[in-house]
């Protein structure tokens, strides 16, 4: 049997992930999902099976891309579980409308959680931040809306800067920022009265799996008595670790960290490149949600009641 064929805006999408066009946890879950829609419009499938097969080889393709980032997987499963009808246009219908409400879904959980996180920030706050997250940005952005004057040093984050989108961002939010390298974060800690991440995904021990260097921020908040929240969709929970699995770390390009020609220039050197770190619950001071904030060592409690079903692989299926 050959392949199914793919939409070429799902290879495009699939590119575009892998080499970090489309990035961020949220972003990345709601690129994939409007590929699976593109998808399900553009394939002529001759019946319901052979439609079926290639959503789910669609699927495949943008999982391979970040395969640790945990809203990948969580985005396709809510859209191929939906996957339902006895026709090929009942089964496209089912998609398009999944899709729509993922989406939907996507803009509303952070719209609700910048709410809640907006809460725990007062009037004249400095915020520190690490990497570029939309979901912790949406915090900074509704307290700015509540009329708080709000103040951001902001990380770097290197290999790839992405602090840099995010200074960008809150510079756009009318808020006054101040760029750092990373190794000078716990210098201006003094400075700051809330650090504010993201995560890539959430364990179910309440483990933060954020950019690599969000763990030694947490343990240096915690040194200067800043507190710090993950701000964090329930997209980024992640259903596996309720049975035991343990969150794997993506390891990306050497490139990323170092030239090869400044690294041939040094010698036989190895480089090792972690996108992400685990941040261990008794370092974060809350876990900010759509549905409301939490100790991290209680998010199990949502995790059961919105995965109680478990973690099923819908587009690993023959
Ligand atoms: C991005 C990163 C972000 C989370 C959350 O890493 O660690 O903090 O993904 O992002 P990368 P968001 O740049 O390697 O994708 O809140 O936008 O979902």
């Amino acid at each position: 049997m050959t392949d199914p064929k793919l939409a070429p805006a799902v290879e495009e999408t699939a590119e575009a992930i892998a080499t970090m066009e489309i990035r961020g946890a949220a972003t990345i879950a709601s690129g994939a999902a409007e590929a699976l829609a593109t998808q399900a419009r553009e394939i002529e499938a001759d019946d319901p099976a052979a439609f079926r097969a290639s959503m789910r080889a669609a699927a495949r393709t943008l999982h391979e891309t970040r395969p640790t980032a945990v809203s990948l997987p969580n985005a396709l499963r809510y859209v191929l579980r939906r996957m339902a009808g006895d026709d090929v246009g009942a089964l496209r219908r089912s998609i398009l409308d999944a899709v729509e409400e993922f989406v939907r879904q996507l803009d509303r959980a952070q719209d609700d959680l910048g709410e809640i996180g907006a809460n725990r920030l007062a009037d004249g706050d400095t915020v520190m931040t690490h990497c570029h997250s939309t979901d912790a940005l949406a915090c900074v952005e509704a307290a700015v809306a509540q009329g708080k004057e709000i103040e951001a040093i902001v990380k770097e984050t290197r290999p790839r800067n992405q602090g840099h989108i995010t200074a960008e961002q809150l510079r756009d939010a009318g808020v006054p920022v101040t760029l750092i390298v990373d190794s000078a974060a716990r210098r201006y800690l003094d400075d700051v009265d809330h650090v504010v991440v993201g995560a890539d995904s959430i364990a179910a021990d309440g483990s933060v799996i954020n950019k690599v260097g969000t763990s030694g921020l947490a343990v240096n908040a915690r040194e200067r008595g800043v507190p710090i929240m993950t701000a964090a969709q329930t997209i980024k929970l992640h259903p596996e670790t309720l049975t035991g699995h343990t969150v794997e770390i993506e390891m990306r390009d050497e490139a990323e960290v170092i030239a090869p020609d400044a690294r041939a220039a040094i010698g036989e050197i190895s480089v090792e490149n972690p996108a992400f770190d685990v941040t261990p619950p008794r370092y974060m001071d809350a876990i900010v949600t759509e549905h409301g904030q939490f100790p991290p060592e209680s998010i199990v409690t949502l995790m059961r009641e919105l995965f109680g079903e478990g973690a099923a692989r819908p587009w690993a299926e023959p």
